[in-house]
């Protein structure tokens, strides 16, 4: 048995050099929990990260910043609806989560950008994200990447309709 550190702070002890200078673990004061993170597998070097963002508390949230050891850089995106077009832009303000509700990033709709891939993604690979909010700080999680469907909708272009 050990005395005195309680398991979480182990845990916390041992992640937090993995992580650079400053990074602070998920406070569970927070609210916010994360849940279906998931990277499709991509064919080249960018990549999309999906999740569900659900806010347990009642004073809502943003999701500010995404940041993973595999990606050079990443940038949040809304999709924004014009006609029967669909065109990414990036979200500077960061992506809102209702008090007690949900934020989802979908396909389709917001999602984290994931750019200068430093080594292929595999599906069933774990890749660890760490997600910054406004409130609840700094999250580590880990987003597993899945096959990719056929016809996704992310990555084409805005108005792309050519078939290779
Ligand atoms: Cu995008």
């Amino acid at each position: 048995m050990i005395r005195g550190l309680p398991p979480a702070l182990l845990l916390l002890c041992l992640c937090a050099p993995l992580f650079g200078g400053g990074a602070r673990a998920a406070e569970p004061g927070g609210g916010i929990q994360l849940r279906d993170l998931r990277i499709p597998e991509p064919a080249g070097n960018v990549a999309a990260l999906y999740l569900r963002i659900l806010d347990r508390g009642a004073m809502g949230d943003r999701l500010l910043e995404v940041r993973t050891p595999v990606a050079a850089h990443t940038m949040l995106h809304r999709t924004r609806r014009q006609g029967d077009r669909v065109h990414m832009v990036p979200a500077p303000d960061g992506i809102p989560v209702p008090a007690g509700g949900e934020a989802r990033l979908a396909p389709g709709g917001a999602h984290a950008m994931l750019m200068g891939l430093r080594r292929p993604l595999h599906a069933g690979e774990r890749v660890p994200v760490r997600l910054r909010f406004e409130r609840a700080g700094v999250i580590a999680a880990q987003a597993t990447v899945v096959p990719l469907v056929p016809a996704a909708p992310h990555g084409t272009g805005g108005g792309a309709r050519s078939q290779p």
